[in-house]
């Protein structure tokens, strides 16, 4: 065999060993694709009452309830209470848009120590560093992001949004625990 000829050889063995080697990797990705997939993702750019983007969060849907993620800088330091309010605006100041906490009954009863209910948007207070930094995670096995479980869903028709609050939550005064002024919001959208 000249060296073209082995050449074509080798050529044609490479071109039999794809051909071998791609229907296993189709079979393969098709399998992947009929399996269901359990997580979705959402995000939120953290904005302060001016506008301005303090961080952002991501948050992953488990099959329990949903994981959030913050991280943000500018901040006034100590506790502050963080929860997912009813609607997914932070178009003025005050953030009043963002609407109540979520909630899932008739009435809204705040508090996630308090005995007789607990807002379905209700999370526990994240602390802020001396240097103004967050970087937490919390868990609320309260929501779904599309509904999963019969648990409340963020991404409905108003959406959702994220609001970090002035003070302390007490978890159990009425209507936000003593949390104060909304000092942060983050409208919650599908994806990344
Ligand atoms: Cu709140």
């Amino acid at each position: 065999m000249n060296r073209r000829a082995s050449l074509a050889a080798a050529v044609a063995l490479s071109a039999l060993a794809v051909a071998a080697v791609a229907p296993r990797f189709i079979k393969l990705s098709s399998a992947e694709a009929a399996s269901p997939v359990v997580a979705t993702k959402a995000a939120a750019d953290l904005v302060g009452p001016r506008g301005a983007r303090l961080g952002s969060a991501t948050l992953e849907e488990s099959t329990r309830g949903v994981l959030i993620r913050v991280q943000a800088r500018g901040l006034p330091p100590g506790r502050h209470g963080f929860h997912i309010h009813a609607v997914g605006d932070c178009g003025d100041p005050e953030f009043k848009r963002a609407g109540a906490h979520l909630h899932g009954g008739a009435a809204s009863v705040h508090g996630l120590l308090n005995a007789r209910a607990t807002d379905t948007g209700d999370l526990p207070n994240l602390v802020v560093s001396a240097d103004g930094r967050l970087n937490a995670e919390v868990f609320s096995s309260f929501v779904t992001l599309g509904g999963a479980g019969g648990r409340q869903p963020l991404l409905d028709d108003d959406g959702a949004a994220l609001i970090l609050h002035a003070n302390a939550d007490d978890h159990v005064s009425q209507p936000i625990g003593g949390a104060g002024a909304r000092i942060a919001c983050a409208v919650i959208r599908p994806g990344r």
